[in-house]
């Protein structure tokens, strides 16, 4: 995330949420988020509050299978979007490196201008190749600008880390038999359904957490660590609603 942030003091109880809503509207400014990457953060606010903003023990446990499945796969690449770029730029491209990891840029609201923005801003923060510029090939079954990809990155993945995801792609890379990972602090979503381990956990914790974790060498199951994670949300909210 960035420093920039001037009037708000760390003492601040929200200083950490502000700074990435700070951080996100300094990429809307700089042309590397999209407006509707504003909305998306909202969303995952709203998530991050009912799992109390912090990282939860299902949350760590796909962390650790994560980690297994990345330093395992033959061609592991990590898609990069807006919101990413905005509030992780400097730990994704550390987590690349640590994990071994092609970084691919890939947007849905996709303009030219805007991928060589983000890719910018990874090379700014010690990458030294970003797929995605350029894109030859397409996943097969979407229509829209999320399809392009390059063929040395995610065409020829095994393992991809899909974070803070729209859906649909997540679906079709399934279908090309890759297996997808994604961080999205809402466990009802479309790509959280569909992928193979879902981090229901804010991008700016899921990241470090995977640079530090050790892998998890034990079975998972995506399906029942969800359904946890939706009991661990009720259960909290029963326990503050007899607390006020
Ligand atoms: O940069 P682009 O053009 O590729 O667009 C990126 C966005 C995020 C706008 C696009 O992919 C989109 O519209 O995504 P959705 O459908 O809003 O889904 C994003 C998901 O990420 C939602 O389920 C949010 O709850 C979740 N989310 C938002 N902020 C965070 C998050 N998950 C983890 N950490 C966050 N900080």
């Amino acid at each position: 995330m960035t420093d920039n942030m001037t009037d708000i003091p760390k003492s601040h109880p929200r200083y950490l949420s502000l700074k990435m809503r700070e951080s996100l509207v300094k990429g809307v400014e700089d042309g590397i988020t999209s407006m509707a990457g504003l909305i998306a953060h909202g969303r995952g606010e709203m998530f991050d509050y009912l799992i109390g903003e912090e990282t939860i023990s299902t949350a760590e446990r796909a962390e650790k299978k994560a980690v297994e499945e990345i330093i395992e796969a033959k061609n592991p690449v990590i898609s990069v979007n807006g919101n990413v770029a905005a509030l992780v730029p400097k730990e994704i491209v550390e987590l690349g490196k640590t994990l071994d990891t092609k970084l691919e840029v890939n947007l849905f609201h996709r303009i030219p201008e805007r991928v060589s923005k983000i890719k910018g801003a990874l090379e700014n923060n010690g990458a030294e190749e970003v797929f995605g510029l350029e894109p030859e090939e397409k996943i097969p079954g979407l229509d829209h600008k999320r399809a392009l990809c390059s063929h040395e990155g995610i065409y020829t993945s095994d393992v991809v880390l899909v974070p803070l995801e729209d859906g649909d792609r997540a679906e079709a890379l399934k279908k090309m038999g890759k297996k997808v990972i994604t961080i999205d602090l809402n466990p009802l979503s479309r790509t959280s359904r569909v992928a193979d381990i879902t981090i229901v956990d804010n991008i700016v914790r899921a990241v470090p957490n995977m640079m530090e974790f050790e892998p998890l060498y034990d079975d998972f199951d995506n399906d029942e660590n969800l359904k946890k994670t939706l009991l661990f949300m009720s259960e909290r909210l029963k326990n503050l609603s007899e607390e006020i």
